[in-house]
């Protein structure tokens, strides 16, 4: 299988986790969006990523399809996700409000980077960055409330995603997240990057 796109995408890097957290080789095609658009196009219409190319050929676009696919065949015990019921529920909770934040920042960021300097509209920036808080917020108090992981006694797909959105705004945002402001969701980052899945996704730049 081969994942497309860079580890600094949140939905690539979560996709990966996911991979690798249930053990499912894949090799990584690291395309940037700024830089390979007409290749990404060529595997997603959108031009977005990521895409997994399963081998077959048959290509899964999109983080939600691709963690879906990867569930299916991977995790016959339910271990990330549970299978229904109220632990399922809260897990997809948190992992929405993860994505939200995954969201916001890659908008604040385009906003502010990929647009001309005089036509940066600040306004929206500071709302995106205000729901943004707002979520990480959120995240923090659940990190805070829960013990080891965010929710449950075992790392669930909420765990990643809440790390994944975490780590990311570090990156995007980094004046969201100084002074330690989710000093609960900061540790779990750091409980979540001291596995390999997590370490082995970091982006470095
Ligand atoms: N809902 C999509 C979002 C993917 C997404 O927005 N990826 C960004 C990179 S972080 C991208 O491809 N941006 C290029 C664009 O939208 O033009 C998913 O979960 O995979």
């Amino acid at each position: 299988m081969i994942l497309v796109g860079r580890n600094l995408s949140p939905f690539v890097r979560r996709s990966a986790i996911v991979l690798k957290t249930l053990g499912m080789d894949f090799e990584p095609k690291g395309l940037s969006t700024a830089d390979d658009t007409d290749e990404i196009m060529k595997i997603n219409p959108v031009g977005r990523v990521p895409s997994l190319i399963l081998e077959d050929g048959e290509t899964i676009v999109d983080s939600q399809a691709i963690i879906d696919h990867a569930l299916e065949v991977g995790d016959p015990d339910n271990r990330l996700l549970a299978a229904s019921g109220a632990e399922r529920r809260a897990v997809l909770r948190i992992s929405a409000i993860a994505q939200g934040a995954m969201e916001k920042a890659v908008a604040s960021s385009y906003e502010r980077n990929r647009r001309p300097k005089d036509k940066v509209y600040t306004g929206w920036v500071e709302q995106v960055d205000a729901q943004n808080a707002s979520a990480l917020a959120s995240l923090d108090a659940m990190a805070r409330a829960g013990g080891e992981w965010i929710h449950g006694g075992h790392m669930t797909l909420a765990d990643i995603n809440a790390a994944v959105a975490y780590d990311f705004v570090g990156i995007a945002e980094p004046y969201l997240v100084k002074d330690d402001a989710y000093p609960a969701l900061a540790a779990l980052s750091q409980r979540c990057n001291a596995l390999p899945a997590f370490a082995e996704t970091q982006w470095k730049g």
